[in-house]
């Protein structure tokens, strides 16, 4: 077997006046809750060390920085470190959801992969697909998602990735390409609203992806962005949100024979604007192993066998066999 002990740090609501070294404590103390467990792999939220802010149009430049991490250096700055430091000390990798701004300014929504035994960040990803709008809408109650406005869309492609040191004797003649079944497990990363694209699963899904990882902000109740195919009542929207959420963690890692964590930042942020929960584990089977029971933070955790990647890898999705990509020019074309 290729064991690897993974887990989706859930996370309660953080608030536009949260202090950032609250959120950091409460994000170390998860970790340690999952290293008790013995997590080798920890995955946080989208935008995980603030609140999930392009919910607001915010003018005032000072307040719209601070929920950035500025330029190339996450695991030196005072904001982020510590929990770096943490996931070094107690030896788990982790991943972790963040808004960055890069020198020459422009705003991405991204995520990162921090090796423990490296002592560094090994992969970066941008997020692709950006949910939303640019302008605020008309309706003054509508939930806004002005990721447009304050994000470029990503410019790192899906690249999947091996992760060092996990699996006990890994082939590491495996670790430079991305043959699945030995070496070090390939990772890929995504963050929230790509879990809804076939098109970044695939991207990953043909690199031998064997866990998905995608930390998410999504609102239970948001029908100015959603539309609606029936008035709803907010419980049965965010019921809804929660089915579709777990309809492509499960369906998409069936389809690319992978398992998948990911983690929400859930309940009630900034006092009313409600995020779902229903971070979960799923494996190539489309199963669900694991999944969160509150809104609040939360681990969840299991232990999983790479292994099992292969069946759906070597029979039903044997894209060598059973691809046929002469016939697929609509969806690279158009
Ligand atoms: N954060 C984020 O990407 N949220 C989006 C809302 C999109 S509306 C369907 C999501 O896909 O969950």
């Amino acid at each position: 077997p290729r064991t690897l002990k993974i887990a989706a740090a859930q996370m309660g609501a953080v608030h536009r006046d949260s202090a950032r070294q609250d959120t950091l404590s409460r994000m170390i103390k998860l970790l340690q809750s999952a290293s008790t467990l013995d997590a080798q792999l920890v995955l946080f939220p989208e935008t995980a060390f603030t609140t999930f802010f392009p919910r607001h149009l915010i003018s005032d430049h000072k307040e719209l920085d601070s929920f950035f991490e500025h330029g190339d250096n996450l695991a030196g700055s005072p904001n982020t470190k510590p929990l770096f430091d943490e996931a070094k000390k107690l030896g788990i990798d982790i991943s972790v959801g963040f808004a960055e701004r890069t020198a020459d300014g422009n705003g991405y929504n991204t995520s990162v992969y921090y090796s423990a035994s490296q002592g560094e960040v090994i992969a970066k990803y941008r997020k692709v697909h950006l949910p939303g709008t640019k302008e605020p809408f008309e309706n003054p109650d509508a939930v806004n998602q002005l990721e447009k406005r304050y994000f470029e869309p990503g410019n790192l492609g899906f690249k999947a990735f091996r992760a060092p040191d996990l699996i006990l004797g890994a082939q590491k003649k495996g670790a430079g390409s991305v043959q699945p079944g030995m070496g070090d497990p390939i990772l890929g990363m995504m963050i929230c609203n790509d879990r809804r694209w076939a098109e970044a699963w695939r991207c990953y899904g043909l690199q031998g992806v064997e866990v998905v990882l995608c930390g998410y902000n999504t609102a239970g109740f948001a029908p100015d962005l959603w539309g609606t195919r029936k008035p709803m009542t907010p419980k049965e929207a965010e019921d809804d949100a929660v089915f579709h959420h777990k309809l492509v963690m499960q369906g998409n890692s069936y389809m690319n024979s992978c398992f998948s964590v990911s983690a929400a930042k859930a309940g009630l942020e900034d006092g009313k604007y409600d995020l779902i929960g229903g971070s979960c584990i799923t494996s190539p089977e489309g199963h669900v192993l694991a999944e969160a029971k509150t809104k609040e933070d939360e681990i969840v955790f299991a232990e999983i066998d790479l292994e099992e990647c292969r069946q759906g890898k070597e029979k039903t999705f044997d894209f060598d066999r059973h691809r046929r990509i002469d016939q697929y020019a609509t969806i690279t074309l158009q």
